[in-house]
């Protein structure tokens, strides 16, 4: 990795390559979905258990598909209390911060004999995605979890891969049982996304899923769009870092190698008002990198997408910022309050130097559901708004009718719509 002047012509093409990054979206998977899905839908349980035992090698029946509250209590008996509790205070912080999402139904008066107002209501029932593997997070179980909870869902169902064997990751099942979840299916990729969808004779057809998953779960989310809602699609990990002359390298270069050690697609980037601290940066990252378990996935990450930049200033970098509209951002700047002003686009902002970006990852209470790719540009993180809906509310009186009916008449004549206007003529005195 070097350290590119913005001035270079480089520093652009840089920002072209990262935002070419995008996966193109595969032919063959989408043709290998649609079939999974298909078959989900017309053979449901038995195409399911079928497919679970194709892709995860393990033999599920009608009964075992759900997991059972003796497994779950296992699961939670079997978890290291410290990290047990960390679970805990991580779920009450995440819970609290997201309380303050939720958003009441509400009625007016604009005028005599009218209420119009909004009518919130939760979705009745949705579905979680959980990754396999060392993909599967509990922290983002919660994540996904939590806000569903806090919208008021009645029915929160997740869906997971399991092993050879026919378990579950039990800190997954113990992170679950914290989150609320209701219900908990050992079924993982496409299969699980159409058995959510379209519901089987165990699984019930959820109204949103959520949740990460590989490039087929991806495929099969985007394909179920529409018969269900769907969260938005994560990308890749990305962290950008605007730093001062007063930055800290050693702790940028730790922030940056917290997100690059994710994927070999994340993006991690500094951008900085001063060479000295660009080149401690790249010696930092040398460092620290040695010592890292993902040293090799980390590496590749920050060869192929990450960066230093130099600029002249502050405002330049916020500018690039906004341009690159990243997942997470951190100002590890003197005055991150007043930088602040300036940001557009950006899924987290980390605020000053002891707000590095792991702390939204687990406990700080803000979801680390982050639009990626650009996304921020259109979207939110993922919030209790995300699972609620809402109903328009009209109540009128006969004056107040009356006094409108003119107008309604007329609209509707003009759209060649007598019947319109025949529900308002036939109330009139
Ligand atoms: N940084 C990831 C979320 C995560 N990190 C989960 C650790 N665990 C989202 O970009
Ligand atoms: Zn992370």
């Amino acid at each position: 990795m070097r350290i590119v002047d913005w001035k270079d012509s480089e520093g652009e093409a840089y920002l072209e390559a990262l935002q070419k990054r995008q996966q193109a979206t595969n032919r063959e998977i989408e043709v290998k979905v649609r079939d999974l899905l298909e078959e989900v839908k017309e053979k449901g349980n038995l195409a399911v258990i079928e497919m679970t035992a194709i892709y995860d090698k393990a033999r599920l029946t009608e009964e075992t598909m759900k997991v059972s509250s003796v497994e779950i209590e296992e699961a939670v008996s079997q978890v290291d209390k410290a990290y047990l509790k960390a679970i805990r205070r991580a779920q009450e912080k995440i819970s609290r911060f997201h309380e303050r999402q939720r958003q009441l139904s509400w009625f007016e008066n604009p005028e005599p004999g009218v209420t119009l107002g909004q009518k919130v209501t939760p979705l009745d029932c949705v579905g979680i995605y959980v990754p396999g593997g060392t993909a599967a997070y509990p922290s983002s179980v919660l994540m996904n979890a939590v806000p569903a909870k806090v919208a008021g869902v009645e029915r929160i169902v997740m869906t997971t891969p399991p092993d050879q064997e026919g378990k579950v990751n039990p800190v997954i099942l113990a992170a679950a049982y914290i989150a609320g979840v209701d219900e908990i299916y050992k079924i993982g990729g496409a299969q699980a996304i159409g058995a959510m969808a379209f519901g089987t004779a165990t699984v019930p057809k959820v109204d949103k899923i959520t949740g990460p998953g590989n490039q087929y779960v991806a495929t099969a989310k985007k394909m179920v769009y529409g018969q269900v809602d769907i969260d938005m699609i994560a990308g890749p990990s990305e962290i950008l870092v605007i730093a001062d002359e007063k930055a800290d390298p050693a702790y940028i270069a730790a922030d940056l190698l917290s997100q690059a050690e994710h994927d070999q697609l994340s993006s991690a980037i500094c951008i900085t008002t001063n060479r000295l601290v660009a080149e401690k940066v790249l010696k930092q990252l040398e460092r620290q990198l040695e010592k890292l378990e993902r040293q090799a996935i980390a590496r590749k990450s920050m060869e192929n997408y990450g960066g230093i930049w130099v600029v002249d200033s502050l405002e330049k970098a916020v500018s690039i910022s906004n341009r690159l509209a990243p997942e997470h951002l951190e100002l590890c700047v003197e005055k991150p309050f007043e930088l602040l002003e300036k940001i557009k686009h950006a899924g987290a902002i980390f605020m000053g130097h002891y707000s590095p970006e792991p702390l939204g990852d687990y406990i700080a209470g803000p979801n680390h559901v982050l639009p990626t790719e650009g996304t921020a540009r259109f979207y939110s993180p993922l919030s209790v708004e995300d699972f609620v809906k809402k109903s328009s509310i009209i109540s009128y009186t006969r004056e107040a009718m009356e006094k409108v009916a003119d107008d309604v008449i007329l609209m509707a004549e003009k759209e060649g719509l007598p019947a319109h206007g025949q529900a308002i003529r036939i109330r009139r005195r």
